[in-house]
């Protein structure tokens, strides 16, 4: 059976042991990284779940009576993940938005590398709007025995072996690719599950949202700022939440762009390429969209450092064609 017959209601579980099978020599390492993946994510869920309780969490007698600080929900989701990744032992070496250096699990053994973002969108945690987990999974280089290196980390991203994100929404679902289309899963709470309710997303080629700073507009160039008067004039509907995950989910089920371009303050843009750009730019493609840095192909740059930035232009492909188009018109 093919894993596309798969029906809507397939737990991610069963969907991923589906496409394991398809690959009869695969280790099922891979397989058991996702499912680390999505267990950090029901986690993470169900602390995003509570953020708005934990300062009244002292008045229902539940927590806290030790006075203990409550810790930031991006550094939770950062330790859960983590310890998600370490316990599961696939990975050797993790790249997180929280932490300067690379983080070295202790599984020497491990094939793979993760770069995340833990809990993108912080400006959004207080105040009830969705965020997300962005993350990507490089086959590492080096040799076996010991720790993950740089050279491990600074992959392109055409080497990603799997990227996806979680969004934290109106409800909870897990996007993946392995490189063979993209699917997503919608978390159910009350039985601890993901279930594929968006099979084999496509974005549509052309969209009329885009999503931006419109706050950015006179820091951005000509280019860019005659991309923005377009979308104006074509009366294209402006949606811009501030949280990556939500405004790219957005624009990928219903067609549209987002870009995030360079600016006087950001001259290199804002995002990073590891752990937020590469991740949504291999979902995008296999979802068959484009994403840029204005120039390049944003899987094909060659990062040269972990926390490195990007300009950003991601959505249908058409959009980001005349968006691009437009941009050099204007150089
Ligand atoms: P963060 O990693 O500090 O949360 O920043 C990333 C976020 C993206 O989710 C979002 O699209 C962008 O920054 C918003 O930035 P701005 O407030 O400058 O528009
Ligand atoms: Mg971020």
């Amino acid at each position: 059976m093919d894993a596309l017959a798969l029906p809507v209601g397939t737990t991610l579980d069963r969907f991923i042991m589906r496409k394991q099978e398809d690959f009869p020599f695969a280790s099922g390492e891979l397989s058991q990284l996702l499912r680390d993946i999505a267990l950090a994510a029901k986690i993470v869920n169900r602390e995003v779940n509570h953020a708005g309780l934990i300062n009244i969490g002292g008045a229902y007698g539940s927590q806290n009576v030790q006075g203990e600080e409550q810790q930031k929900l991006d550094v939770v989701a950062n330790v859960r993940f983590i310890r998600a990744l370490r316990n599961g032992g696939e990975v050797c070496t993790i790249i997180s938005e929280e932490e300067d250096d690379m983080i070295q699990t202790g599984n020497c053994h491990g094939k793979y590398v993760v770069a995340m973002d833990p809990l993108d969108g912080s400006s959004n945690i207080d105040v009830n709007v969705s965020i997300g987990t962005i993350f990507s999974v490089y086959r590492r280089k080096s040799a076996f025995d010991k720790d993950g290196d740089l050279l491990d980390c600074l992959q392109a991203g055409t080497e990603q072996v799997a990227a996806g994100y979680i969004i934290y929404g109106s409800s909870t679902m897990l996007v993946y690719t392995t490189g063979n289309g993209v699917n997503g899963f919608t978390y159910e709470p009350s039985l601890g599950e993901f279930f594929l309710s968006h099979q084999e997303i496509r974005i549509p080629e052309e969209g009329t949202i885009y999503s931006c700073n419109d706050g950015n507009y006179w820091q951005f160039n000509e280019g860019v700022r005659a991309y923005l008067d377009y979308c104006r004039k074509a009366g294209f509907t402006a949606r811009y939440t501030g949280s990556l995950v939500g405004d790219f989910h957005r624009n990928l089920l219903k067609g549209g762009i987002y870009l995030y371009p360079a600016t006087d303050k950001t001259p290199k843009g804002k995002l990073r390429l590891l752990y937020e750009c590469n991740a949504l730019a291999f979902v995008v493609e296999q979802a068959g969209g484009f994403a840029s840095d204005g120039k390049n192909r944003i899987v094909k740059i060659k990062p040269q450092e972990l926390h490195e930035r990007t300009p950003f232009i991601i959505g249908s492909r058409k959009m980001v064609e005349t968006a691009l188009h437009i941009m050099q018109e204007e150089k």
